[in-house]
């Protein structure tokens, strides 16, 4: 299996995502011959004809079936059933039983399993541009990412992933992250001093927290309510629903709605299946990927306002963070966002933030 290896373009202090170039990896953009973008499913459906093979896919993910992703996933798996003719099954496995997101990342570059869907902030040391995807307040809707993510910056970064062993199909919604702690509410900059916050494995997170004056530790998620229930930490930042879904209100009665960083998930196929597959699965796979994602989006937007109120009833103290307050954040963390988009391309950082520009003065 492929161990990962350290990235020297953007070191952690953690051990981080680390990758060997997967062997002999094309490195072009073969991986979505089917669809013009990342993100339009074809309009003809595919014929489940014989060249449909029977096939069994393995799915994990690291968060609950009862989450938007894990929601999504089992429309995923429908979805790839009904396109093959009932040959392709779609095996789901959830919160992070099949390992967390570096880890089901690494099985899908051995061929040990075929898809996995993790948020793009651990990846970084994989392919360093995900991180432009982790500064924070360059999205202010969901509008603005969307954009982005299925859009030619989107694309760019997914062809870099055939290298290291994978297929990006699509971006899906992890969403807004607010942060939760168990000390005191966070209102302003100054709020941030001294908490112990677990952030992703990613540098850009480990250094914007830094510069705020937060002490963060970055691990795994499927050790985050235990490190929240033992103290080792303070805090952690997530979107509602992952709150929520991880009943992580039941150890943090602080949540601060900053909105600080958009996360995408991004729907990853292993290489070594997506080689094996004929034209006409390629396409039952993309489709239903990108279909699902469009679900996955549409149900997590829905139940966000419904989930701030469910988590106030649950006994959180939810508090507003001001855009005076974020400005004042934006601006003690701008030296990160310069040094990180140095080191991704500044020409790619700015291509997305016209993006944003395009949608915003729309
Ligand atoms: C779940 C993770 C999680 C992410 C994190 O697999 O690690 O905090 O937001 O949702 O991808």
């Amino acid at each position: 299996m492929k161990k990962w290896v350290k990235n020297l373009a953007i070191s952690l202090t953690v051990p981080s995502l680390l990758v060997l170039s997967a062997c002999g990896g094309g490195g072009g953009n073969e991986q979505t011959e089917p669809a013009k973008d990342n993100n339009s499913a074809s309009t003809e459906q595919p014929a489940a004809g014989n060249d449909v093979q029977e096939r069994t896919i393995k799915a994990g993910i690291g968060l609950n079936e009862d989450h938007p992703q894990g929601i999504a996933l089992k429309k995923f798996a429908e979805l790839v059933s009904e396109k093959s003719g009932g040959k392709m099954k779609v095996q789901t496995f959830f919160a992070a039983t099949l390992g967390d997101d570096q880890k089901m990342t690494e099985a899908l570059q051995g061929g040990l399993q075929e898809v996995t869907i993790p948020s793009t902030s651990p990846l970084v040391g994989m392919v360093k541009e995900f991180g432009m995807f982790d500064f924070p307040f360059i999205f202010n809707n969901g509008e603005e990412a969307d954009a982005v993510l299925d859009g030619p910056v989107g694309q760019k970064v997914l062809d870099k992933l055939p290298e290291h062993g994978l297929v990006g199909l699509a971006y899906w919604e992890n969403g807004f992250r607010n942060l939760t702690n168990s000390k005191h509410p966070v209102e302003t900059a100054k709020d941030f001093q001294g908490l112990k916050i677990r952030t992703m494995q990613n540098a850009v997170h480990l250094e914007v927290f830094q510069k705020l004056g937060a002490n963060p530790t970055p691990m795994a998620f499927s050790e985050v309510f235990t490190a929240l229930e033992s103290k080792t930490v303070d805090g952690q930042e997530n979107p509602l629903a992952t709150i929520e879904s991880n009943k992580f209100n039941e150890v943090q009665p602080y949540l601060s709605m900053t909105n600080h960083v958009y996360t995408p998930f991004v729907f990853l196929v292993s290489k070594k299946f997506w080689d094996q597959l004929s034209d006409t699965e390629k396409q039952i796979m993309k489709d239903s990927a990108v279909e699902a994602g469009k679900y996955n989006r549409e149900v997590n937007r829905e139940v966000n306002e419904k989930t701030k109120e469910s988590l106030k009833a649950a006994g959180m103290q939810v508090n507003e963070v001001s855009d005076e307050a974020k400005a004042e954040m934006n601006e003690m963390i701008k030296p990160v966002i310069e040094k990180f988009s140095k080191d991704i391309g500044e020409d790619l950082v700015k291509e997305m933030y016209a993006e944003v520009e395009k949608v915003r003065n729309k």
